[in-house]
């Protein structure tokens, strides 16, 4: 469907990066226009916009009973650095097909739906992910404004009032659930099990929950050729051994996974011994006390590795969420749509975090996977077909339909 690629690649051109991949960075010029091309394809399904101090943006269409709970259905629309086209839009591109779908039939919905574009799902510029969700949710406190800083040092409050957004107003803004009946994500799955399974639909029972830490690592900077070995207190080194752990101590369970995504050493020149190294770890698993037996045991080797080197480090935890299980009785209720639609799908867990992950604190929420070609993510070559997006989009239409009209 033209539309749906049309929209798809528009908004890819929105990047920091258009030599490779999407960048979308939260607040930046590329992630405004990204928001704005999206805010028009609401207006033109007439639904009431409007946007919240965080920077998330729901579009509503009034239901005849405009006071009943909402049924919410939505995505992201920011990109990690050199990532693909389709995380986070497919779902909001699907949702908004589906009202055109269902406005093209003259549904009229019972409750309201909206469609919500949350504010920042990836980590890339605050180091956690969720931002928007999880200010929504109540679920940011008054310093984490001043404690989550970006690259260029700035903190979340000097990024917002740079964007004229007020940080005050966002902690009194939180959501009641009570106002939300059940929210839905349709997400790419960024992994090979449904093209494995030769599934199109993934039903997620339950969705793996991260861990993020920074770890900097002090040293003392010394010149490359003039420093004898014995007398270094070189960070790198020490990272190494790190990097290490992390790998070993996740390999040892199949559903644990973790990454050393980002490892910067400062000042970073060849004949410099590093001052520095700062590290982000993130490690996951659908199962909350391996994580935390994870966490606690890289903590603990981490001290002995510092000891033994003699080095001071910063072991911050960005954030701690937990797994979260999907809404049992809508899983259900989309399960038996996709058999209708004889769709072949397959239950599973998501290995990736959502805004699904934080709203199913408070909310009743399903997440609904189409798949990714040879499961590559957050990459370039990410891809997803119009015709496995749109098999996505008929499930979604059912299940909005279904949700709205009682
Ligand atoms: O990292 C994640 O799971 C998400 O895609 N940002
Ligand atoms: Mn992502
Ligand atoms: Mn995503
Ligand atoms: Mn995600």
């Amino acid at each position: 469907m033209k539309r749906i690629d049309g929209h798809i690649e528009t908004l890819a051109q929105y990047t920091s990066t258009i030599d490779k991949g999407v960048t979308r960075i939260v607040y930046t010029e590329e992630d405004k226009k990204a928001k704005a091309y999206l805010k028009k394809l609401m207006e033109e399904l007439s639904l009431a916009i409007h946007e919240d101090q965080i920077g998330n943006i729901f579009g509503v269409w009034e239901g005849s009973a405009p006071n009943l709970p909402q049924v919410w259905v939505g995505s992201h629309s920011d990109a990690p650095t050199n990532g693909g086209k389709f995380d986070g839009v497919v779902g909001l591109i699907a949702a908004l097909e589906s009202i055109r779908i269902l406005k093209s039939q003259g549904f009229q919905p019972v409750c309201d739906i909206v469609v919500v574009i949350f504010a920042a799902e990836e980590p890339t510029r605050f180091g956690i992910g969720c931002i928007g969700s999880r200010a929504l949710l109540g679920m940011i406190k008054e310093s984490d404004f001043d404690s989550w800083v970006d690259e260029t040092n700035r903190t979340l409050r000097e990024v917002l009032l740079e964007n004229n957004k007020d940080p005050v107003r966002v902690l009194d803004e939180s959501l009641k659930p009570d106002r939300i009946k059940s929210f839905v994500e349709l997400h790419i799955e960024q992994a090979v099990v449904l093209e494995r399974e030769k599934a199109v639909i993934g039903l997620v029972d339950v969705i793996a929950a991260p861990t993020e830490i920074q770890l900097v690592i002090h040293g003392e900077q010394r010149h490359a050729g003039s420093t004898p070995m014995d007398l270094r207190k070189d960070p790198v080194p020490a990272a190494s051994e790190v990097v290490l752990l992390v790998e070993e101590l996740t390999k040892q369970n199949s559903t644990s996974v973790g990454t050393v995504g980002k490892m910067t050493i400062k000042p970073g020149t060849s004949n410099v011994i590093a001052e520095k190294v700062e590290l982000s770890i993130d490690i996951r698993d659908i199962n909350k006390e391996i994580k935390d037996s994870i966490v606690l045991k890289m903590k603990q080797e981490v001290s002995k590795i510092m000891a033994k080197r003699g080095l001071f480090y910063n072991w911050e935890v960005k954030g701690d969420d937990f797994p979260s299980k999907m809404d049992e009785a809508n899983l259900q209720v989309i399960q038996q749509i996709t058999e209708r639609l004889e769709l072949p799908y397959k239950v599973m867990p998501s290995g990736a975090y959502h805004d699904a992950l934080i709203m199913s604190r408070k909310v009743r929420t399903n997440l609904i996977f189409v798949p990714s070609k040879e499961g590559i993510s957050h990459a370039p070559e990410e891809f997803t077909s119009t015709e496995e997006i749109t098999s996505g989009i008929k499930v979604l239409t059912e299940f909005l339909k279904e949700l709205s009209y009682s």
